[in-house]
């Protein structure tokens, strides 16, 4: 089987870049890192050239191209079911899939406001009644799941619920949102994934600065 590319923009930024690598770290596929770095003054063609949707991340594997960040998921699930990428029980890989959906289609108030920065903690940046309405709402899904998971992720074990999420858990920790003992709890045992520490490292690194994600 030939060798997979994911392209994915700067790790410190790219919230979505973070999702489908993720995706393809936990599945075990024997993927390289393509760079494409987001809003440099030629991106707009850059990204047209390098990918269907002008967007990242972009799976490339076996002739194939995969674009959208759950497609990318869903599709290295498939390859590799041994890894249990989604709830094994039907109404719980549903519920899953629904949250996972609901970060794809929501938060748009969190999303332009709070945005991912893996090197910077802006702790004074008070949220717009949008951000703050999108917060409650995830906060109330996390707190939901890991009420009836038990913990210590959203279904129990490590799904791509989880993957969905963990940039929000990014910005959680950038902006200091502050939540209770059982959602901290859940954002230690994210950041603490080696794949996460990794990636915050790998993002520590890059030389890049976008001002415009800086405040
Ligand atoms: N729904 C897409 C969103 C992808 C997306 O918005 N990616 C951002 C980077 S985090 C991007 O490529 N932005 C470049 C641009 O908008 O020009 C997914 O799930 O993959």
């Amino acid at each position: 089987m030939a060798k997979a590319t994911l392209i994915i923009g700067n790790k410190n930024y790219s919230s979505w870049s973070l999702r489908g690598w993720l995706a393809c770290k936990m599945s075990g596929l024997d993927f390289d890192e393509k760079f494409v770095p987001l809003f440099e003054d030629d991106h707009a063609a850059t990204m047209a050239r390098e990918t269907p949707a002008s967007k990242v991340p972009v799976l490339i594997h076996n002739g194939t191209t995969i674009w959208e960040s759950l497609a990318i998921a869903e599709y290295v699930a498939e390859l590799n079911p041994a890894a249990k990428m989604w709830p094994e029980e039907a109404g719980q890989r549903a519920e899953a899939r629904s949250i996972a959906c609901e970060m794809l289609s929501s938060f748009t108030g969190l999303r332009s406001q709070y945005h991912m920065n893996c090197r910077k903690i802006f702790a004074d940046i008070a949220p717009t009644a949008a951000c703050q309405s999108d917060i409650a709402r995830i906060q109330k899904i996390w707190a939901d799941c890991l009420g009836n998971s038990s913990g210590p992720f959203l279904f129990g074990t490590f799904s791509i619920a989880d993957i969905m999420y963990a940039p929000v858990v990014s910005r959680f920790k950038t902006y200091a949102v502050p939540v209770d003992t059982n959602i901290q709890t859940y954002m230690n045992t994210i950041l603490a994934l080696p794949d996460m520490q990794a990636w915050y490292a790998a993002a520590e690194a890059e030389e890049w600065i976008i001002e415009e994600e800086e405040y």
